[in-house]
């Protein structure tokens, strides 16, 4: 049996942060002249903040020059760090911490993999940093998802091979990341949105501590 590495996303497995997320960009869409909806928001989901733009620009139509680009930018920015500032403990998605603390007990390593620049500060604010040996996200990769990347530097920095790696995602983008580090995938979320992944359950509830450990002794 091989060392083993699990790496989690941060938005839509650990914390709901996409509500935010909408608000600061409907915020912005609104400002700008048009509507964002919920539905749209969902192909933001593991995008990185400046694919995300692109497309909202895409959906209103709306040319920008790059000065305006980076203004808008951090304008959302803005205002998703204020959505996020009272974010705590109680925003952790169900049984998350319980899946944290069974892998910490069994001295296998965690490693966040992110798309998100934001994430040490809200994983600080839902005070689950301690859980963590490596943290990975839009800060330290030059390629979004599904670019495996972020996933594979991850892995690199616990010191373990891709192949022993396990994935938790909730964006297709995601899991495609994964499956191209040759990691196994654990999908979080609908069946019928990520059927590329080797697994899928609705939530960590669903998730027993004895396939964690089946996935540890692979
Ligand atoms: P930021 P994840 C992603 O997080 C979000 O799902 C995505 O909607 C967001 O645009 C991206 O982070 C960048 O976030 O603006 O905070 O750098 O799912 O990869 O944890
Ligand atoms: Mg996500």
């Amino acid at each position: 049996m091989s060392k083993k590495g699990f790496i989690f996303d941060l938005d839509g497995v650990i914390v709901d942060t996409a509500k935010y997320h909408f608000l600061a960009w409907k915020k912005l869409a609104n400002q700008l002249g048009f509507e964002f909806t919920k539905e749209q928001n969902e192909l933001f989901k593991g995008v990185s903040r400046k694919r995300c733009l692109e497309i909202l620009l895409d959906i209103g139509k709306k040319e920008a020059t790059q000065e305006q680009f980076d203004t808008w930018m951090i304008e959302k920015n803005v205002d998703y760090l204020e959505y996020i500032e009272n974010m705590d403990a109680s925003e952790i998605l169900p049984d998350v911490p319980r899946v944290l603390a069974f892998l910490q007990e069994s001295n296998i390593p965690i490693a966040l993999g992110s798309a998100s620049k934001n994430a040490r500060p809200i994983l600080e604010k839902v005070d689950l940093l301690h859980y963590f040996d490596a943290i990975v996200d839009g800060n330290n990769v030059t390629k979004a998802k599904p670019d495996p990347e972020v996933f594979l530097l991850a892995a690199k920095q616990l010191g373990v091979n891709p192949e022993d790696c396990v994935v938790f995602e909730d964006a297709v983008a995601g899991v495609e990341a994964a499956n191209a580090a040759n990691m196994i995938s654990i999908g979080i979320g609908e069946q019928h949105i990520l059927k590329e992944a080797n697994y899928i359950f609705s939530d960590f509830t669903e998730m027993e501590n004895s396939f964690v450990q089946e996935l540890i002794n692979r």
